[in-house]
């Protein structure tokens, strides 16, 4: 009998002498150094509370199958709340990670009016922050759910409705008093409802002002409270609206910088998101990154088939090397970041087993990216390509490019003689598929040595 609610023993690391996947770690070994830091410091991972302790794995078309060791044990709704609370940290001890976000109602059931509501989530937050003290696990971040409750049934701070802008802008004052009592290393703000269903009945202009407005009091009354949770906005096209104002990482970024609080917020990106946005999860960290906007990660994966947010836990190995190749490259995976697990086991793994493998399946397949992308940098393989695919802008014509010195005058003084069989000469084949390969080469290669 283990000593925790799970009745589960603490996840070990086992190594890869088994090819079948368990109860145990074969990649992720918390204290091992890869790249100058530890495994533990380079992942930070995190627990979802609202997938791990409160999604019963319903779908469109059916009831719940999650099968859970607080079942039926609870019949008041603050009790249950409670609880989970305990069932929660047991969870991360045994799973060995450091960190677990949630949103406000996810923690604890509404009241009647915010008053009494905040009155419920203050009696769960003590119980958390006992908790952390006891354990150490730390948040990574809160927020705060304005899409959940059917009076943000047309949006919250882009809601047509006073009454409810106002509303959330009082909901999300206690998640920020939260925040800071709990020592949340960032918040999150998911525009969940923030969108359009039909462009007729929408001002968008209005809907965008009164949106930005709402972050601006959001940045402000952090300073008044000495809140200094780094603040990240969570790019998503579209679900449950059928246009979500966040769309992609660039459009983010682009209404960061037109309402100037761009200085104030990064950009939380998840795996599944960006695929909804017909991008890999690569293009967004990359577009973070360049724009210096990269906060965290929420560590999740899309299905080829299936056309919405099914929040898979992460177990492309090939996606996760490309996601640990971008953060290796900044350096970490922002200043505060983590890879959350926003990420929820199939309807069919429905026990409470199942959620602890799943979350191993996702730590080992990021730690084995890690292993990977660590091994391309260190042999400069991306670099290389890249600075050689370049390199014609290093001297000559090219260099006057970027030492601002071309002019439309002196591209043509230079091209306009040039016979064309010379100009085929200056292109040079990529070579595609063989850098594909390449990468599966460093795949294979390095998780068969590790
Ligand atoms: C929804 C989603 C949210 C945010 C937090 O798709 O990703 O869970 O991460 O509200
Ligand atoms: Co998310």
């Amino acid at each position: 009998m283990s000593e925790n609610l799970w009745n589960i023993d603490k996840i070990p690391f086992v190594g890869t002498s088994s090819l079948r996947q368990g109860l145990g770690f074969r990649y992720y070994d918390a204290e091992r150094v890869v790249a100058g830091k530890t495994m533990r410091e380079w992942l930070r991972f995190g627990v979802a509370y609202w997938h791990s302790f409160q999604a019963e794995l319903v779908d469109p078309f059916g009831e719940g199958t999650a099968q859970r060791p607080f079942d039926g044990k609870y019949s008041k709704p603050l009790d249950l709340a409670l609880a989970k609370v305990d069932y929660a940290f047991d969870f991360y001890k045994a799973l060995g990670v450091d960190y677990f976000c949630f949103h406000d109602r996810d923690i604890a059931p509404e009241g009647d009016t915010l008053r009494e509501t905040n009155a419920n989530l203050d009696k769960v937050v003590d119980a958390i922050e006992a908790k952390q003290k006891e354990t150490g696990v730390k948040l990574l971040w809160n927020t705060s759910s304005l899409f959940t409750n059917r009076r943000f049934v047309s949006g919250a701070a882009t809601s047509p409705f006073a009454e409810i802008y106002s509303y959330a802008g009082a909901q999300l004052k206690h998640s920020l008093e939260i925040a800071k009592r709990l020592g949340a290393e960032n918040y999150v703000f998911w525009g969940g409802r923030e969108g359009y269903e039909n462009l007729w009945n929408t001002d968008l202009k209005r809907e965008q002002d009164h949106i930005a407005a709402m972050f601006q009091m959001c940045v402000d009354y952090a300073k008044e409270i000495g809140l200094d949770a780094q603040f990240m906005l969570e790019p998503k096209p579209k679900e449950p609206t059928s246009h979500q104002y966040d769309f992609d990482a660039a459009t983010t970024i682009a209404f960061l910088q037109t309402y100037g609080l761009q200085d104030h917020f990064k950009l939380n990106l998840e795996g599944n998101h960006a695929n909804l946005a017909g991008h890999t999860y690569q293009h967004e960290i990359r577009v973070a990154r360049e724009a210096g906007m990269l906060g965290s990660l929420d560590a999740n994966q899309g299905d080829k088939l299936i056309g919405w947010d099914i929040d898979e836990f992460p177990s492309d190995l090939y996606e996760t090397t490309a996601v640990m190749w971008e953060v290796l490259a900044e350096g970490q995976i922002g200043p505060h970041g983590g890879l959350n697990f926003d990420a929820k086991p199939r309807r069919t793994s429905f026990t409470a087993e199942d959620l602890f493998r799943a979350h191993v399946v996702g730590m080992d397949s990021y730690a084995a990216g890690l292993l990977v992308a660590a091994r391309m940098h260190e042999e400069g393989l991306i670099e290389d390509l890249v600075s050689e695919r370049y390199s014609s802008f290093d001297s000559g014509i090219g260099a006057t490019v970027e030492d601002g010195t071309a002019s439309l005058a002196s591209l043509e003084a230079h091209s306009l003689d040039i016979p064309q069989a010379d100009l085929v000469a200056a292109t040079k084949s990529d070579h595609l598929e063989s850098v594909k390969a390449t990468i599966n080469n460093y795949i294979v290669d390095t998780l068969g040595r590790a």
